[in-house]
């Protein structure tokens, strides 16, 4: 990695404390310069939060509560904002529908369980959502 690249990374987390830091219990994930704009839920206990970035999901293997609401934001890099993901449940329990970048979607798991998902356009983006 050159010096090049370094800045920007670094760059990238300043603004991501300036976004977080009147949210002292955020425990949600933090992926490059993605940046969460309002509306989305207090990351706590009971809410969670999945960034995609990269083609991927963060954090690809999420525990939560039951009750908890996950919400997954659609982060990707300017250089891909045309592509478009999904979290698509792998048996049929939800399914987003195409999220722009800056869509969420958010869902409620009530049942303890383990809950594969994929995106829809990239079959190779995995996650899984463990309640117990
Ligand atoms: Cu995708």
């Amino acid at each position: 990695m050159t010096a090049r690249r370094v800045v920007p990374v670094l760059a990238a987390f300043a603004v991501l404390a300036a976004c977080f830091s009147d949210r002292p219990s955020v425990t949600g994930p933090q992926v490059g310069d993605c940046r969460v704009d309002g509306g989305i839920p207090f990351t706590d206990s009971l809410h969670h939060v999945v960034l995609i970035r990269d083609f991927a999901f963060h954090p690809a293997q999420l525990a939560v509560r039951p009750g908890a609401t996950v919400t997954w934001v659609n982060c990707e890099r300017e250089s891909v904002a045309q592509e478009r993901h999904t979290t698509t449940a792998d048996g049929g329990a939800w399914d987003s529908g195409l999220l722009s970048v800056g869509e969420v979607f958010s869902r409620r798991f009530d049942a303890a369980g383990s809950f594969p998902y994929h995106c829809q356009p990239h079959p190779g983006m995995r996650g899984t959502v463990q309640v117990e």
